[in-house]
């Protein structure tokens, strides 16, 4: 297979766009298509100040580096959820997120949030006591990202908080929520989603559409090591039997995920989906962090953390 523009040795054909690149293109590609996307779904201009969720993953970290080199202004936050203790998952996936870092000459900063440290338990621990994930903490975990990604955006003055989901993800939510007919969830499905409060940061996904496989052939192309492994929670989601339906679906049908994805979105910018995003109550700042809740005066993180030391302190 040769590059369609330079006649070289291709590193990766797409068959959907009919497109086989060498490596030099495709770095090129990669970058074109971030930039075209950021711009057609206005996600942030240089001026803005973007803060991007890495988890030392290939997505994350292509992500970053391709801000970096469009020259955006963007910085990484880690949140260690302290997963599989002593070199497990986090310690392993901010591994990798430091020997990214140390590879590269652009100074770029990272925060990095120790949930133990900072909160007094590892996720596991705040599920387990709070009793909410008898088998998983996804939902915990779900809520305390949510909430440490806002803060830090908040105190740090970021303007944008940018996530590495790539299609197969956005796709692969997008099928679970039709299955389901989860209308409030499919009208807040988008690229960019705005600040829903004031202070708080909008929340941006510039790789949303690139597969899976087209962010695993940059990471390659560029050298960078991330960790392969998902975290060990993730195993047995409904997600990943979506991915893997709908990438049987693309073997037999290149284009398949980008037409279900942009015809969604198509749908959603007609108007299909209006009105079924429930009307949240009004927003208010917690009383314990300040962060804008729906929840009374009081926002889930805080009393989640409130159930936490209550408990362990009757143990
Ligand atoms: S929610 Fe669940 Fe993920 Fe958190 S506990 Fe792991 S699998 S990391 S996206
Ligand atoms: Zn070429
Ligand atoms: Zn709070």
């Amino acid at each position: 297979m040769r590059c369609k523009k330079c006649g070289r040795a291709a590193v990766i054909n797409m068959r959907q766009y009919k497109l086989a690149l060498c490596e030099t293109h495709y770095v090129g590609w990669i970058q074109a298509q971030t930039e075209r996307y950021i711009h057609e779904y206005q996600m942030f201009s240089r001026d803005e100040r973007v803060l991007v969720a890495v988890s030392g993953g290939k997505d994350s970290l292509a992500l970053w580096e391709v801000l970096l080199d469009l020259q955006y202004q963007v910085d990484g936050l880690y949140i260690d959820l302290g997963i599989g203790g002593d070199a497990g998952y986090s310690d392993q996936s901010l591994g990798k997120i430091r020997q990214f870092l140390a590879g590269r000459p652009t100074a770029a900063r990272l925060h990095v949030i120790d949930l133990e440290e900072e909160y007094g338990a590892t996720i596991t621990e705040a599920a387990r006591l709070t009793r909410r994930g008898k088998a998983k903490p996804c939902s915990v975990c779900g809520l305390i990202k949510r909430h440490v990604m806002n803060r830090v955006a908040r105190q740090g003055g970021y303007d944008v908080l940018a996530t590495g989901h790539n299609l197969d993800d956005e796709a692969a939510v997008l099928f679970g929520n039709t299955m389901q007919w989860q209308i409030g969830y499919l009208a807040r499905q988008a690229p960019v989603l705005p600040a829903s409060a004031e202070g708080l940061a909008r929340k941006v996904k510039p790789f949303c559409r690139f597969h899976e496989r087209e962010t695993a052939a940059y990471a390659l192309v560029r050298g960078i090591d991330y960790l392969y492994e998902e975290c060990p929670y993730a195993v047995g989601a409904s997600s990943i039997r979506y991915k893997i339906v709908l990438s049987e679906m693309e073997r037999n049908s290149p284009g398949t995920k980008l037409q279900f994805y942009l015809g969604f979105l198509r749908a959603r910018k007609a108007g299909a989906f209006e009105g079924a995003a429930e009307t949240r109550p009004e927003m208010r700042p917690c009383r314990m962090c300040g962060q804008p809740t729906t929840a009374g005066d009081q926002c889930a993180f805080c009393r989640l953390w409130e159930t936490v030391d209550a408990r362990r302190s009757s143990q």
